[in-house]
């Protein structure tokens, strides 16, 4: 069983202190389709767009939302643009993971004097609804951090973008907030961009105490977690391992080009009603194999879920000491095996399903054998 603690104890003050995931951008071939795809297969509801219509000249880019999660889907409109370029060496994937904050300067400074490579000095924008300041640095591979303090807005996104109220509304699938977003790494990388999350962003290491790692046995992976110090934004860290078979770390570092965005996890108050919506509109999940089943009730003690409810629809639990979790993996959800997204139920569990690995990463190998990338 395992239990999650900050490696240290909050003592200093939070140097960067972060409100939440702001948006998450990804920069796709086609905005257009993408928005249609998160709107209909996942129920995000239509916010904002930019584009030629809104003034804007280089690029398209839509917003959608549902809860607290907020994704920009972004392409350029002309060619050899640096969106194209990430799209070319990429595919479909996530540029920016932006950071709700009240102080974007501050964000700034306190990140750059600590050594984040710059990408954007604080910028202030302005329409008629008020302004926002944004300034932004480099985390692994071509992931971006922008720091947003929006504090003084009160337009349906950012100064740029209009209301975007399609007649096409798709209702929600009760997806609530972004619980973790999980970066992949590249060999012996991981420990460097622990280093970067702790000394430049003021994160901390989620510790498990385990009486036995089994992560790497099946996995040929490593798994660590940084988390703020409010704990609203948790990046787990992946690196490649080696194993009896190709890590699929590295299948994702060969089609991806690099590091990147492995998994966004969001989150829901009724897994069982999410993933029944969300299978009924298209989106296709792992599966485990029915013997997962058998020993679960062992495994996992009383939970408020019936497991024949979750063994047809593939859920998975997990338990820790705080309490347990749900939670399920789809595919992924563009042409190269990187991207895909976790839905997750929290009933007081913190950690992040260990004890689904095995299962999990033999669903993960069984794809990778059928893609022909083992
Ligand atoms: O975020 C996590 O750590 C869990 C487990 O390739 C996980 O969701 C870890 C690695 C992976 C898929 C899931
Ligand atoms: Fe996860």
């Amino acid at each position: 069983m395992e239990t999650l603690e900050l490696v240290e104890p909050k003592t200093t003050a939070d140097f960067l202190p972060l409100n939440g995931t702001d948006y998450i951008e990804l920069y796709v071939g086609n905005a257009r389709q993408s928005a249609h795809y998160f709107q209909t297969a996942f129920g995000f509801q239509p916010v904002a767009h930019a584009g030629l219509a809104t003034g804007i000249r280089d690029r398209e880019s839509y917003v959608v939302q549902q809860g607290k999660i907020r994704l920009v889907l972004t392409s350029p409109l002309y060619g050899e643009s640096e969106i194209g370029h990430h799209i070319d060496r990429h595919g479909d994937g996530v540029r920016v993971v932006a950071l709700w904050v009240d102080n974007a300067t501050h964000a700034f400074d306190e990140t750059v004097r600590r050594g984040a490579r710059v990408y954007m000095e604080p910028t202030r924008c302005q329409d008629s609804h008020g302004y926002v300041i944004r300034s932004g640095i480099h985390a692994y591979g071509d992931t971006l951090h922008v720091f947003v303090e929006r504090n003084n807005y009160d337009g349906v996104f950012l100064p740029g973008y209009e209301p975007w109220t399609p007649a096409y509304q798709p209702s929600d699938a009760g997806l609530n907030y972004v619980d973790h977003m999980v970066g992949n790494v590249g060999w012996h990388e991981m420990n460097h961009w622990m280093d970067f999350y702790h000394d430049v962003m003021g994160f901390q290491q989620l510790v498990s105490f385990d009486d036995k790692d089994i992560s790497t046995e099946y996995t040929a992976l490593m798994s660590k977690v940084m988390s703020n110090g409010n704990g609203r934004v948790k990046f787990p860290i992946n690196e490649p391992a080696e194993g009896k078979k190709k890590s699929q770390i590295e299948e994702y570092l060969d089609f991806y080009g690099g590091p990147g965005i492995q998994h966004i996890a969001v989150a829901t108050d009724n897994i069982v009603e999410t993933v029944l919506t969300l299978r009924d509109r298209g989106v296709e999940f792992l599966t485990v194999p029915d013997a997962y089943y058998d020993d679960l009730a062992d495994r996992i003690g009383q939970i408020d879920e019936e497991i024949a409810t979750l063994r047809p629809l593939g859920i998975l639990a997990d338990r820790d000491e705080e309490g347990y979790l749900l939670q399920i993996f789809t595919k992924p959800i563009c042409p190269r095996p990187t991207l895909f997204f976790e839905i997750i139920q929290r009933k007081g569990a913190k950690s992040f399903g260990k004890g689904n690995f095995k299962a999990l990463f033999e669903a993960i190998e069984r794809e990778q054998e059928l893609r022909g990338t083992l």
